[in-house]
């Protein structure tokens, strides 16, 4: 048995592995979560209390972080700010949390001998053209786009620099796009589903030829786990099921499983630096860790997702109508 520290465990992903934690394994669970707009305790509902203990704080708070890694045997590092329309609209918060938190927790981790994973996105490789047959890998050079992408690739760095300067024990996972239940309202597919049951419209940005490689949460839980595991330190791992989709088709096939005329979407105004194409090669994990991914039917994937969002309203009803007017303010 082990403690963990999960920072950013009341958001989308983070919350899916502390429940995956604790069900798959006999390990004791700390939170570490600010409750920003994207945290929400609803999300660890259910969980034994003997099991899970939540802290609300702030990673780049050095007293709080370096009170919780004296207790613990390991960090999973989730908190971020995670989404890319809200870092062109005001980049700040980005690097305050995603820089300087990511900072915060490692010299905390550095201190404590702590073991340390951090959790990142194959948005700090940039995009690749539509046509293009390679994927990313753990050696694709790092080009990131956004200042979301930016900053996720400035704390990769950080814990690559950690592990070499100072020894920190550390891993790195660069997961791709996720799907399934409890993700905000402001990212792509929880949007649409929510828009369709609020009678608005879909909204597809430029021509939605854009394509992203689509993973179940649940399935990233699991490879975080295995690499926390069995991972070589200093090593990187990408994560990814071989979901790429483009951003149109996904559209049609919600509105198709909600019984909705395929076409009943708008184009809108485009992203801004709108990266084109991320897809994951995932044979490293695959061939040295032997991990799989277990949703292997997206339509099945979503399906269920769909009918999440449809039977849980009271999660995310406060949050739409905020959403909702930021996008439209947006022309989007
Ligand atoms: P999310 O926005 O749903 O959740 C982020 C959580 O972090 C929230 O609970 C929030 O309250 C918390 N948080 C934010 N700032 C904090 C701070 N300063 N101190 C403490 N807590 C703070 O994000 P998500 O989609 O669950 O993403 C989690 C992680 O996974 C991020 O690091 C993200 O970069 C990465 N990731 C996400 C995806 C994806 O598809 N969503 C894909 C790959 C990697
Ligand atoms: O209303 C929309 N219409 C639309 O066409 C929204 C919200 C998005 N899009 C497009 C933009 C992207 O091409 O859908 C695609 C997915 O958009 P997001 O859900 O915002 O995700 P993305 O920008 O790809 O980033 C996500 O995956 C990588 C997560 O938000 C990141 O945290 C993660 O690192």
């Amino acid at each position: 048995m082990s403690k963990l520290l999960v920072t950013g465990g009341a958001g989308f992903i983070g919350s899916n592995f502390v429940h995956h934690v604790v069900s798959h394994t006999d390990h004791h669970v700390t939170v570490l979560d600010k409750l920003t707009y994207a945290g929400n305790r609803e999300s660890l509902a259910g969980l034994p209390q003997s099991r899970v203990r939540f802290v609300q704080g702030d990673i780049a708070d050095p007293a709080v972080v370096g009170e919780l890694m004296a207790s613990v045997d390991a960090v999973v590092h989730y908190a971020a700010e995670s989404h890319n329309d809200n870092s062109l609209d005001d980049p700040r918060p980005f690097l305050d949390t995603n820089i300087i938190g990511t900072y915060t927790l490692l010299e905390a981790a550095r201190r404590h001998g702590t073991r340390f994973h951090h959790i990142s996105t194959d948005e700090v490789y940039g995009d690749l053209e539509l046509d293009d047959p390679s994927r990313f890998t753990e050696t694709t050079p790092y080009n990131p786009s956004s200042p979301y992408s930016s900053t996720k690739a400035g704390s990769d760095l950080l814990v690559r620099a950690w592990v070499r300067s100072f020894g920190v024990r550390a891993t790195i996972s660069n997961c791709s796009n996720n799907y399934g239940p409890y993700q905000h309202v402001e990212k792509f597919i929880p949007r649409q589903i929510t828009n369709v049951i609020r009678g608005i419209r879909p909204k597809l940005y430029g021509k939605g030829e854009n394509v992203r490689d689509w993973i179940h949460a649940d399935d990233h839980s699991s490879a975080v786990l295995t690499i926390l595991e069995k991972g070589t330190i200093g090593d990187t791992y990408l994560i990814g099921a071989d979901g790429e989709k483009n951003n149109k088709d996904v559209v049609e096939l919600i509105l198709g499983l909600m019984g909705e005329p395929t076409d009943a979407y708008d184009h809108v105004t485009d992203r801004a630096g709108h990266d084109l194409r991320y897809a994951i090669d995932s044979s490293k994990l695959r061939g040295e860790l032997g991990w799989q991914p277990q949703y292997r039917d997206f339509e099945e994937g979503l399906a269920a997702t769909i009918d999440w969002y449809r039977d849980n309203e009271p999660w995310w009803a406060g949050a739409k109508d905020a959403t909702e007017a930021f996008y439209t303010a947006k022309g989007q």
